[in-house]
C-alpha cells in the first residue's frame, strides 16, 4: 500500500541576515514533526528555503555594499550550514530567486490577472520595509508600524491590486468548516474576527525599487515581495513541470510558522489560492515569539541569540530539546543561558544521561557487556512494562497536536520511572548475591529495553544522541528506519547481545561562580 503522504513547510527566511534563535526554533519543530511522522510511516516532505527579494534585503544589499543576489548568494549559505549543524532533514531548500519559483509566480500572477482578479491602482499610505507590509493610514499612528513599533515609510504610487475583498466571504466559509485550518484555536479567533470586519483589496507591486519579479507586462512594477515569497509552497513541488508530484503533495499539511506571519499565511495565501482554484492548505500553526533574557531580540540591544554559538557550546540535541521542552509549542518564551543551562543538567544529564550510564554500565559490570536475559516477572517490573508499552499513543497525539513540551514530558515521566525502578531495585545489592542473579538480570534487561522505547521516542528531538544511545544498547538495526510500532512491542530487545562502548551522552555543565 503506498504511503500516506505528509508534506510540512517552515516559512522562507529573508537573507537580510544570519539566522538566529528564532529561525532555528521554527525549522527544528518542522523537522521534529516530520522525523516523527517518517518513523511513523508517511511519506513525509519538508519545505524550507530562503526569501531573496524585495526592499528589505535590497537595503540590507546596499548596506553590504553587495547586488543583491550576491548577498542572497552568500547569507544562503549560513542557513544551509546551519541546518546541517541542526540536524534538519529537509526534503528541498527553495530560493525565491529561482527559475523554478520564478516561473510560477508569474504563471500566478497572470491567471488572476485574467481572471480580472488583479487592477491597476494607486497606493496612498504606509509602508514598513522590515515587516514588508503596507500599513493603511487608519492603523499607522506617529508614522510608526503597528506590528514592529518602527517607522514607516510614505508612499504614493501606482500599484497593482489583489481583489481580496471578493474572497471575504469564501475564507470565511473555509475556515469554518475546517476546525483546524488555523491552530492555535487563538489565533484562529483572531483571524476569524479580523476576516469578519472586513477584507481590503491589497496592494501588490512596488515601483519604488527594482529587487524582486517584474510584471511581465508593465515592468516598473516589482511583484509583492510576500506574493512572491507565498508561491514558494506551491512552486517548489512543481505546480508548473512536475502535476505528478504537485498532484501528490498538494494541499500542504502543515505550514508551521511564527506567530508574526499568520495574517499573510491563514488570509492572503488562502485567497490568493482560492482566487487561483487551488485548495487551500489543511492546517497552519503560528507558534510564539522568544524574548531574549526579558527583552525583544534586536541587533542593537546586541542580544540577539547565535544557534551556532549555542551548538558549539552545548551541543545540538540539548539547544534542540531545550527549544522545544521549555516552552508549550505556541505561547510565547523567554531565552536566558540559565534556563538552557537548567534543564541540561536536570532533564538531560541527571535524568537520561544518567540512566544510560548506570544501566549500562551495571551490565557490563555484572554480565560482562551482554544483555540479560529477563526471568519471571514481579510486580515493578509489570508496572514499568505497562508505562513503557502504553506510551507512545500519547505522544503520537502529543506530537501531531504539535504539543512537543507535552510530549517530552510525558517521555521524561518514563525516564524518571526507570531511574526509580532501579533505584528501588537495587540491583548494586542484587549482584552481592549469586541466588539472585537471575533476578538482577531481569531488572537489567528491563531497564535497558525501557531505554530501547525511550531511544525511539526521543529521535525525532534528539537524532544525534539518540542514535548514541542505540549504539550503546548495542542494537543493530537503524535506528532511523525502526518504525513507531516497535516502542509498543515490549520484549524487542534481544537478549545475548553485546551492548556497544559506554560513553557519556549528556555532560553536565559546569556553572562557573562569579
Ligand atoms: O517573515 N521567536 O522571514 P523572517 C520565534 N520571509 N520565532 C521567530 C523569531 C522569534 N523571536 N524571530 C523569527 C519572513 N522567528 C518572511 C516569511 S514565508 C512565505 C515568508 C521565525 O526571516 C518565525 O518562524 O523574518 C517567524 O515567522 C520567521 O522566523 C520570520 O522569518
Amino acid at each position: 500500500m503506498a504511503k500516506e503522504k505528509f508534506y510540512l513547510t517552515t516559512p522562507l527566511y529573508y537573507v537580510n541576515d544570519v539566522p538566529h534563535i528564532g529561525h532555528a526554533y521554527t525549522t527544528i519543530a518542522a523537522d521534529t514533526l516530520a522525523r516523527f511522522k517518517r518513523l511513523a510511516g508517511y511519506d513525509v516532505y519538508l519545505l524550507t528555503g530562503t526569501d531573496e527579494h524585495g526592499l528589505k534585503v535590497q537595503k540590507a544589499a546596499k548596506e553590504a555594499n553587495l547586488p543583491p543576489k550576491d548577498l542572497a548568494d552568500k547569507v544562503v549559505v549560513t542557513f544551509i550550514d546551519l541546518w546541517k549543524r541542526l540536524s534538519i532533514s529537509y526534503d528541498d531548500f527553495i530560493r525565491t530567486t529561482e527559475k523554478r519559483h520564478k516561473k510560477v509566480v508569474l504563471e500566478i500572477f497572470n491567471k488572476l490577472y485574467e481572471k480580472g482578479d488583479i487592477y491597476k491602482g494607486e497606493y496612498e499610505g504606509n509602508y514598513c520595509t522590515p515587516c514588508e507590509t503596507f500599513w493603511p493610514d487608519a492603523q499607522v499612528k506617529d508614522g510608526k508600524c503597528p506590528d514592529c513599533g518602527r517607522p514607516t515609510e510614505r508612499l504614493k504610487e501606482e500599484s497593482y491590486f489583489f481583489k481580496m475583498s471578493k474572497y471575504q466571504d469564501e475564507l470565511l466559509d473555509y475556515i469554518k468548516k475546517h476546525e483546524n485550518f488555523i491552530q492555535p484555536i487563538s489565533r484562529r479567533h483572531e483571524i476569524i474576527n479580523f476576516v469578519k470586519e472586513g477584507l481590503r483589496d491589497i496592494s501588490i507591486s512596488r515601483t519604488a525599487f527594482k529587487w524582486g519579479i517584474p510584471i511581465p507586462f508593465d515592468k516598473k512594477h516589482i511583484i509583492y515581495v510576500w506574493i512572491d515569497a507565498l508561491t514558494n509552497y506551491i512552486s517548489a513541488i512543481g505546480y508548473l513541470e512536475d502535476k505528478k508530484k504537485f498532484n501528490r503533495l498538494w494541499p500542504a499539511d502543515l505550514h508551521i510558522i511564527g506567530k508574526d506571519i499568520l495574517k499573510f499565511h491563514a488570509i492572503i495565501w488562502p485567497c490568493i489560492l482560492l482566487a487561483a482554484e487551488i485548495e487551500p492548505p489543511k492546517r497552519i500553526f503560528a507558534h510564539g515569539w522568544w524574548t531574549v533574557e526579558g527583552e525583544k531580540m534586536s541587533k542593537s540591544k546586541g542580544n540577539v541569540v547565535d544557534p551556532y554559538e549555542m551548538v558549539d557550546e552545548f551541543g545540538v540535541d540539548a539547544f534542540r530539546y531545550f527549544l522545544l521542552r521549555e516552552v508549550p509549542f505556541g505561547l510565547d518564551g523567554d531565552f536566558s543561558r540559565d534556563a538552557l543551562i537548567n534543564r541540561i543538567n536536570s532533564d538531560l544529564a541527571n535524568d537520561l544521561g544518567n540512566l544510560v550510564s548506570r544501566a549500562l554500565t551495571m551490565v557490563k559490570r555484572y554480565f560482562t557487556g551482554v544483555v540479560p536475559r529477563p526471568d519471571k516477572e514481579e510486580r515493578e517490573d509489570k508496572e514499568l512494562k505497562s508505562l513503557a508499552s502504553d506510551i507512545l499513543p500519547k505522544i503520537e497525539k502529543f506530537i501531531n497536536n504539535l504539543q512537543f513540551s507535552e510530549a517530552l514530558e510525558e517521555i521524561w515521566k518514563l525516564v524518571r520511572e526507570t531511574n526509580r525502578y532501579i533505584d528501588h531495585s537495587q540491583p548494586w545489592v542484587l549482584a552481592k548475591d549469586k541466588a539472585r542473579e537471575k533476578r538482577l538480570g531481569t531488572v537489567l534487561y528491563n531497564s535497558l529495553e525501557s531505554l530501547r522505547i525511550i531511544t525511539i521516542l526521543i529521535f525525532s528531538f534528539m537524532p544525534v544522541s539518540s542514535e548514541k544511545i542505540w549504539k550503546q544498547l548495542g542494537i543493530k538495526e537503524r535506528l532511523d528506519k525502526k518504525t513507531l510500532e516497535s516502542a509498543k512491542e515490549w520484549g524487542r530487545l534481544p537478549s545475548g547481545i553485546k551492548i556497544g562502548k559506554i560513553e557519556a551522552v549528556f555532560p553536565r555543565i559546569e556553572v562557573k561562580k562569579v
